[in-house]
């Protein structure tokens, strides 16, 4: 390690040379209450639960637990912050850009020094994914989609529309009230950006639930927000009395901690919620579809799981298909929607890709997320890795061959090692459940229509990978794939700029780009009848 608070060695692949950011200290966790019009409030049951550091199973502390009565009161000040004549509603549209502007310089400024921890800290503490992924993905991600966002707010508008003279028309897009979002604990921040920053790009006010594993983050964006507040120096209204952009009026974002049957199923069936945007399993993702059309038939996007296919042909960039597939596989310990959960290999080079996959997870490196050098951390918990080590035995008993790994690292921890089948066949369980695991599972293939089916016999279709250097086959496979997403040569390329979502069981709807924003608008047709034409 060198004197300045930089490593010297290369980390995970995709990140950048030397110098490398180190984690801060994280002394105490200063937030850790219910966000709610600006203020932090107790849980209304004066329940709190514990939420644990994934890596050493201790507990980080205790967090306040908000229930049903907590959103309601944290939809009450989401609904008075949004209605019309409020300060939110009446501010300049790039008033509000400038405010996700100003949230994403607070969080590049905590990104690394703050006196209390770093966001990058906090968030391997609360995941257990290692510091440099934090810093450069998550952290990354999630300035980048505030910022990206912050851009359109005032370049969303209507038309006017080329109907008979006697007539004129046209479309304004209003926001669509409290949005409430629940999300999950691979992904907290970003998530959260992904939720948040469309939403009040378009004008809405914002409840939302962090998943019960992992609430720290969020509530230090709380902070923030508040902070927003009075950084600038700039007073809440103008000369004319106008909102300026000083800061986020108070219940334009409401944070409520808590557990998903009480305080998440209170958002999808509340009847002053809107639109709800989900994001976490299938089984849950329809729990919450059903609740919406049950309470007052709110707007529903889902983005569910995955069993994400990867199609390697013969004339692929070889080492370049080994390294994508298996990081798409293994970022994040498995655990991501778009995991490459099925890599189908072209039977020629079959043996040769499971060889260099092999060599390729020997470079591995499993330890303490905290240290910049690792690469593997732990499982977010128990109950997740059981439901792996589960289907990893059962790859085994159903005559999958364990190439590498496939078990667990010590004897109490949650870290499961970086895990690769091969000679996998469809029928077995791995090859068709969502591990959310690092567990990688090879295929092989001889034509590729028979490729294109078998990726295609999936309830899911959130993304897809092909890797070939032929432009045709590149185009003609990614035509034929039913996911969201195909990349082509490459893995879990994201942007905010591109539209993100599934197609079958992975979900409804699409986040990021310029997709999102119709997710998070009412459109109103205004029509005018002219009691004269010239
Ligand atoms: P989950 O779907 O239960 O949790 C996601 C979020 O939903 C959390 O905030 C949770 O509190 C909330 N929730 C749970 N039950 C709810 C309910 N009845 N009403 C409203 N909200 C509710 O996911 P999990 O139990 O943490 O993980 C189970 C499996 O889900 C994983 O093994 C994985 O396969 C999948 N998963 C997918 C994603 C993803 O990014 N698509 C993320 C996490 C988990
Ligand atoms: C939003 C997201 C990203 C981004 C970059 C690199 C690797 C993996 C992910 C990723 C704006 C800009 C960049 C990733 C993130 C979320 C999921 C899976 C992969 N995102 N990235 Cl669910």
């Amino acid at each position: 390690m060198a004197q300045n608070g930089t490593t010297e060695n290369g980390v995970a692949d995709g990140i950048p040379a030397l110098p490398f950011p180190q984690p801060v200290k994280v002394q105490e966790v200063r937030h850790t209450k219910i966000f709610i019009g600006n203020e932090w409030h107790t849980s209304s049951r004066g329940r709190t639960f514990p939420t644990f550091n994934p890596a050493t199973c201790v507990k980080i502390c205790d967090v306040e637990e908000a229930d049903k009565e907590d959103v309601d009161k944290a939809v009450e000040a989401a609904k008075a912050a949004g209605q019309r004549g409020s300060l939110w509603r009446r501010m300049d549209a790039s008033s509000r850009g400038r405010l996700l502007h100003t949230l994403a310089d607070l969080m590049e400024r905590d990104r690394l020094l703050l006196a209390v921890g770093s966001l990058p800290t906090l968030e391997t503490l609360d995941t257990g994914k290692p510091f440099l992924q934090a810093f450069f993905i998550d952290l990354e991600g999630s300035i980048k989609t505030l910022r990206y966002y912050a851009g359109w707010a005032d370049k969303i508008h209507g038309k006017s529309l080329p109907v008979d003279e006697s007539f004129v028309c046209l479309t304004k897009h209003e926001p669509i009230g409290v949005c409430g979002a629940i999300i999950p604990w691979n992904f907290p921040l970003l998530m959260f950006m992904w939720k948040i920053a469309p939403a009040l790009s378009c004008g809405n006010t914002v409840v939302i639930k962090p998943a019960e594993q992992t609430p720290l983050t969020a509530l230090h964006v709380g902070s923030l927000i508040n902070e927003g507040i009075t950084s600038l120096g700039i007073p809440h209204t103008n000369m004319s009395g106008l909102p300026s952009q000083a800061g986020f009026p108070p219940g334009v974002v409401n944070i409520v901690p808590g557990f998903g049957l009480t305080a998440g199923a209170a958002i999808a069936s509340h009847m002053d919620i809107n639109k709800v945007a989900f994001t976490g399993s299938t089984e849950v993702g329809q729990l919450i579809k059903e609740a919406a059309a049950k309470s007052n038939l709110k707007r529903v996007t889902l983005e569910l799981g995955g069993k994400n296919p990867c199609i390697v042909f013969a004339d692929c960039d070889l080492q370049l298909a080994v390294e994508e597939t298996q990081k798409g596989a293994f970022y994040n310990q498995g655990q991501c929607c778009t995991a490459a959960s099925r890599v189908f290999v072209e039977k020629s080079i079959y043996e040769e890709f499971v060889r260099r996959s092999i060599e390729n997870a020997k470079r591995i490196v499993t330890g303490d997320p905290l240290d910049p050098q690792t690469s593997h951390g732990p499982q977010i918990d128990r109950k997740q890795f059981d439901k792996i080590m589960d289907l990893i035995e059962s790859g085994k008993k159903e005559g999958a061959r364990l190439e590498y790994g496939g078990a667990a690292v010590g004897e109490k921890s949650l870290f499961i090692e970086p895990t690769i089948f091969s000679e996998v066949k469809d029928h077995m369980r791995i090859a068709k459940e969502e591990i959310f695991g690092p567990v990688q599972c090879i295929f092989s293939f001889e034509s590729q229509q028979e490729v294109i089916e078998r990726a295609n016999s999936s309830k899911y279709g959130l993304v897809s990978a092909v890797f070939t250097t032929s432009m045709d086959r590149a185009m003609s496979v990614s035509a034929a794939l039913e996911t969201g997403t195909v990349w082509i040569n490459c893995y879990n390329a994201l942007h905010a700029q591109t539209p993100f979502g599934g197609y079958k069981m992975s979900g409804n709807g699409r986040e990021l780009g310029k997709y999102a924003l119709a997710e998070y608008s009412e459109v109103k047709a205004v029509t005018i009848k002219l009691s004269k034409t010239l």
